[in-house]
């Protein structure tokens, strides 16, 4: 049984950002009281980094573009025991990690995933929902994972998560972060979390050419070999594995408000 929400000390918000100024402040006013938000700065032009800054939130730099270039260096930067990550772009609300993080905490799941409940008109593109469809079915077969849905608003320990060697750095991160959690044994679950029409302007899934590319980030994910578990953090140290989309992962969508689904999951983002 899930208990919350305690407000601790033990947790950093990634947050990837590309010129997404309009969303950052009601962003970061969600952030849990005593939680850090990382801010992770993905060359921006539209000064939120500063912005960042002036609302009190740390901000980490990474030149290379990329969803998963951004949560990466974020991973990489946090200290804390726990690790959420969150997109920057006002569809989902921080406050939301509070039970996932207390799943975590409470030793009931390894990895906790956000299923999107899209809220509202314009919120989830007709392309993107069949793309989530289709990824979780391709999800299955690899993972045995039922997963639903690869959000971008999950949570794990920060020494766990840094020990699946993440290589990818574009669309596929969240699914390689699912894959080879699956392999390593991990408890994935999943909880509903609304998801609501983004400010700014649509980068990925607002469009059918972004949306593509993830797809195709993603299927090149799931075309990898399973990667030893021992071999995990070696490669990523070495880099011989990571670029744009290194070995292992998966995504899916799905439904129902809290659910164990064993092990899995994700979804796609930013590119
Ligand atoms: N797409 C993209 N997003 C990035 C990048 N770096 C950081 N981000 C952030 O990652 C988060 C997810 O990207 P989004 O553009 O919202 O991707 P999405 O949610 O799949 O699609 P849309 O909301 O429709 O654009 C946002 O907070 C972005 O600002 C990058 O290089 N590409
Ligand atoms: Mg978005």
């Amino acid at each position: 049984m899930t208990t919350f929400p305690v407000p601790n000390h033990d947790v950093n918000v990634v947050l990837p950002c590309l010129d997404e100024a309009g969303a950052l402040p009601w962003v970061l006013s969600r952030i849990p009281p005593g939680w850090r938000a990382l801010i992770v700065d993905n060359g921006s032009t539209d000064g939120c980094a500063e912005l960042a800054r002036r609302l009190g939130a740390t901000v980490v730099r990474e030149e290379r573009r990329g969803f998963g270039a951004a949560c990466h260096a974020g991973l990489s930067a946090a200290t804390d025991d726990i690790v959420c990550f969150c997109d920057c772009d006002g569809s989902l609300d921080p406050a939301l990690l509070l039970p996932f993080v207390a799943k975590i905490r409470a030793g009931e799941a390894d990895l906790v995933l956000g299923q999107c409940r899209p809220q509202g008109r314009g919120a989830w593109p007709a392309h993107t929902h069949a793309g989530n469809i289709a990824l979780a079915r391709m999800l299955w077969p690899r993972t045995s994972l039922r997963l639903h849905d690869l959000g971008p608003l999950r949570a794990a320990r920060r020494e766990s998560l840094l020990s699946l060697g993440l290589t990818d750095r574009r669309s596929g991160y969240p699914l390689q972060m699912v894959v080879r959690a699956a392999g390593a044994g991990w408890r994935v679950a999943e909880r509903d979390v609304p998801y609501l029409p983004r400010t700014g302007v649509s980068k990925v899934t607002g469009t059918w050419r972004g949306t593509w590319q993830a797809v195709r980030d993603m299927r090149r994910v799931l075309a990898e070999p399973p990667v030893p578990t021992a071999l995990l953090p070696a490669l990523s140290r070495t880099g011989l594995a990571a670029q744009d989309g290194a070995p292992g992962a998966a995504a899916g969508r799905g439904s129902s408000p809290e659910q164990a689904t064993g092990q899995a999951t994700g979804r796609g983002a930013g590119l």
